[in-house]
């Protein structure tokens, strides 16, 4: 099983704060950054640019993990590979050319991901999975994460229970993201479920009322809770 990858997402930080709030990250033992790269056409947001993401490459030694919600992926994927990120994930709902993407990535010396919406089946995955480093499950829609009656999918343990056995069954060694309300309350579940990497954001880590060292406390209680079990 993969070590546990927690990844605080930057869009979920005091925006016109950045630096600041990266070097909190940094201080409370993060090693990993998730940068959601919208391009407000994929969904209606876009909370960071390309380059808020090179002057933060400037700032931190911290790994970028960049989930990528465009629809011209050949786009940023270039642009994202010219900064240097760690871990690059794509759509597949927005990807033609999936496979190519995955070859350009892998060619680039990056860490490759494939992102699903929450509707989209496992079974897209099929020939792809082994080419992979990582699957982003969404559990809430990308880019909606702002929206308050955003919840998360009903199905979500369902569909990481599944995703780890497609990948034990076949003796893989990928890392299972899940992204989207990833809250104090679901974390126990979903690490049962089999997923591995984290991302945090406003219900995992960046609570409102509290310090970032005092979310960190109750963050590590939830994920201990996840493991006993
Ligand atoms: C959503 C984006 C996510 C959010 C994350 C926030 O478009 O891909 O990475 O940043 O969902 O987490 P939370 O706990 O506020 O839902
Ligand atoms: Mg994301």
């Amino acid at each position: 099983m993969k070590t546990l990858m927690l990844s605080p997402s930057v869009m979920c930080a005091d925006l016109a704060n950045l630096e600041r709030d990266i070097k909190k990250l940094e201080a409370i033992g993060m090693d990993t950054l998730h940068v959601d790269i919208l391009d407000g056409a994929f969904s209606p947001s876009m909370p960071l640019g390309l380059e808020t993401v090179k002057r933060l490459r400037e700032v931190t030694d911290l790994a970028f993990d960049v989930h990528l919600m465009s629809l011209n992926n050949e786009f940023f994927i270039n642009e994202l590979l010219a900064i240097g990120v760690q871990y690059l994930s794509f759509h597949y709902e927005s990807s033609l050319h999936v496979q190519r993407h995955i070859s350009q990535i892998k060619a680039s010396g990056s860490k490759v991901g494939l992102a699903l919406n929450p509707a989209t089946p496992l079974s897209a995955l099929d020939m792809i999975l082994p080419e992979l480093d990582m699957v982003v499950l969404m559990l809430i829609n990308p880019g909606f994460a702002g929206s308050k009656g955003e919840q998360q999918v009903s199905y979500a343990t369902k569909k990481v229970k599944a995703l780890r056995q497609m990948i034990d069954a076949r003796g893989l060694d990928i890392h299972i993201q899940v992204d989207g309300r990833v809250s104090l309350e679901t974390i126990p579940g979903l690490l049962q479920a089999g997923a591995t990497s984290l991302v945090l954001g406003s219900t995992g880590l960046f609570l409102k009322g509290n310090t970032l060292e005092e979310n960190k406390k109750l963050l590590d209680q939830a994920i201990a809770q996840g493991l006993a079990n």
